[in-house]
């Protein structure tokens, strides 16, 4: 990766590979003085180890080596993978050059035939046995030279920040902050200004609801302004658990997202960072809430979201859309009632008056959701905004329950996890295409297996078989694939958000690792990152400013650089969506007919379906980010369970 990164103390010592990181990084544990790498000091009294994010050289672009690899880079002891696109049958030479061009290593390809994600015949190569780390390795094959990558210990430790600093940036109703974020990132607060396009006091869609609800804060959704619960949920879920994996997990670095360490204003409140930052949503969500008195009193409001679709770019605070509530639904409910439990077993710690309010507001929501099991959201609302209709609801109420029964521990809860028709199940809990805004179940299953809990053994036992049953099948489509990618989806077509399933699959398989420590489970969530990373059909690096070829021009209204250079780009670490079969947008379809599965994708503004990012993308992007940082050089002894 050709750029600095900029690395605070991390309190945990690192192995230097012969080639020599040393410059790069620090080793004090102590630093009273936080900076944002733009030497403007951050945090309160509490600030202790600001982890930093990358600082990006200019993306690449124009045609791409047939010498596919990791653009970032492979970690000093896990598997080192790349891919080669040639019509050649037999094996090839690869040679791995330095930075000075010496040549370090040599091998031979494995001809692999036929790679259906892409249409081309590719070759694969391995060089895993190389453990020296350094930077600007490539790799030559046939006169072909790879993009450069590192190897090296802790790679993904920038990403692990910059992944949950995308959820402050596209925090409505506050000022986004340029001692946090830099002045090209800093704007006023969006949807507070007491007009009509405000949150402060929202009225509902005719005939919906007589009362106006205040639902300012949250994130916005992706590129546009829109809050749904349905999808704020999950994202505020897996941010809560990139925390509270910390916790809970073998092998972690417990206080890395704790006060002081991540790029939010709370520092000096003694409450973790990455616990702060879903609570800017969890106050959101709670506030959609049907209040006491109301007929549907404890169901959540589906969405809130301009009544048209507003112009790109738009700033957040000049958006002048007329807000409006849409109708409550079971599935947004659900969401309230999941996320709001787990809210309350984690913030006991640090805000017993807000976990109080979380369960209360936790157990209304799955009394309602109960009681209205059938209150769909109406799939053709989405004028201004997504409709994120669902049909079927038994995964929300499996995930609902789950989190209620594992903060709780009661009897009922327990009796609604033991009889969902879900629970058992690998393949409902875990479908192929990965867990989703519409397939939650996942979720909470993922949490009964690792939070402590008052399951008996052989029950606990039972549902964690159902997260490596899952990851067996992530893990074996890794394997097949050529390009390493864990997600098959059963129809070969790549979903809508297909790098969001990625990401899905990853967790369950970092889970399955962190449950098991089987290396295959670990290697397969690395392969996910070499496919993230450039090492792909496209040598499209996903994740902005990561990588050489790196995405930057994806759907958002405010980093709308392409279409007004006075914008920004996306700040780094931002997920797109990615390769969508489907070609849902005027733009991708009409330049990407015919295109095979990985390859519908362009880094275009314009092209929402293949190039949107979006908060329930970037939660498990974070993560994966925090498991893989956890993995340090990836050695394949760490302690396990
Ligand atoms: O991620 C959503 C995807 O699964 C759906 O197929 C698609 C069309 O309904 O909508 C996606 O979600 C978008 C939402 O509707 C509006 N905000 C941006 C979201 C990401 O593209």
């Amino acid at each position: 990766m050709a750029r600095t990164i900029d690395r605070l103390s991390r309190g945990r010592g690192r192995r230097l590979g012969v080639l020599g990181v040393s410059g790069l990084l620090a080793t004090a544990i102590a630093v009273p003085v936080v900076t944002n790498g733009m030497g403007v000091e951050l945090g309160g009294s509490n600030a202790q180890t600001l982890i930093q994010g990358v600082k990006p050289s200019a993306p690449k672009t124009g045609p791409a080596s047939a010498v596919r690899v990791n653009q970032v880079g492979y970690l000093t002891d896990g598997p080192k993978n790349g891919a080669f696109v040639t019509k050649a049958k037999e094996p090839l030479a690869w040679s791995l050059k330095d930075a000075d061009g010496k040549e370090k290593a040599t091998g031979t390809t494995t001809p692999a035939g036929l790679d259906s994600s892409s249409g081309e015949k590719v070759h694969t190569f391995d060089f895993s046995d190389v453990t020296d780390a350094g930077h600007g390795y490539t790799i030559t094959i046939d006169g072909e030279k790879s993009e450069p990558f590192d190897i090296g210990d802790d790679l993904y430790t920038p990403l692990r920040s910059d992944a949950l600093a995308y959820f402050y940036h596209n925090r409505s109703g506050v000022e986004i902050d340029s001692k946090l974020v830099g002045k090209e990132y800093a704007r006023p607060a969006g949807h507070v200004n007491g007009a009509a396009s405000s949150d402060e006091k929202v009225p509902c869609q005719p005939t919906v609801c007589d009362y106006t609800l205040d639902v300012s804060g949250g994130w916005y959704d992706a590129g546009d302004y829109g809050k749904y619960v349905v999808n704020g949920g999950i994202a505020a879920a897996q941010l809560m658990s990139t925390y509270e994996r910390t916790q809970n997990a073998k092998g972690v670095q417990k206080a890395s997202l704790n006060d002081g360490t991540l790029r939010v204003p709370e520092h000096g409140n003694n409450t973790p960072d990455a616990l702060d930052e879903a609570r800017w949503e969890m106050d959101f969500l709670l506030s959609m809430q049907v209040p006491q008195g109301e007929k549907l009193a404890g169901m959540a409001h589906h969405k809130v979201h301009d009544s048209t679709w507003g112009a790109i770019p738009l700033r957040a605070d000049k958006s002048e859309g007329k807000r409006e509530l849409h109708a409550p639904s079971t599935a947004a409910t659900l969401n309230l009632a999941a996320t709001a439990a787990q809210a309350a077993r984690l913030f006991e710690p640090y805000d017993p008056e807000f976990a109080a309010k979380s369960l209360k507001a936790a157990r209304a929501a799955y009394d309602a959701a109960k009681a209205n099991p059938e209150m769909m959201a109406d799939p053709g609302d989405a004028t201004g905004g997504g409709a994120y209709s669902d049909y079927n609801v038994e995964d929300e109420f499996y995930w609902a329950t789950s989190e209620l029964f594992i903060t709780t521990g009661e009897k009922g809860y327990h009796k609604d996890v033991l009889g969902s028709k879900l629970h058992g199940d690998a393949d409902a809990l875990f479908p192929r295409g990965g867990i989703s805004w519409q397939s939650t179940a996942g979720l909470g299953a993922l949490d009964l297996a690792t939070v402590p809990n008052k399951l008996s053994d052989d029950k606990l036992a039972a549902v964690r078989k159902t997260v490596t049953k899952a990851a067996d099948g992530y893990a074996a489509d890794s394997k097949k694939a050529a390009y390493g990618v864990p997600y098959a989806p059963g129809d070969g077509r790549y979903a809508w958000g297909s790098n969001g399933q990625v990401m899905n699959n990853m967790v369950v398989l970092g889970t399955a690792h962190d449950l098991t420590g089987e290396d295959k489970y670990r290697d397969a969530v690395l392969r996910g990152m070499d496919y993230i990373m450039g090492g792909n059909p496209l040598s499209q690096s996903y994740v902005t400013g990561y990588g050489e070829r790196y995405s930057h021009n994806q759907h958002h209204r405010f980093w709308a650089k392409q279409k007004d250079a006075k914008l920004p780009n996306p700040a780094p670490g931002a997920l797109a969506g990615g390769p969508n079969s489907s070609l849902e947008d005027p733009v991708a379809s009409a330049k990407l007919k015919g295109c095979a599965p990985a390859k519908c994708y362009m880094d275009d503004i314009e092209s929402w379906s293949t190039n949107e990012i979006t908060i329930n993308w970037n939660a498990p992007l974070a993560w994966v980010a925090s498991y893989v940082d956890d993995l340090g050089s990836g050695s394949k002894d760490k302690a396990q369970a």
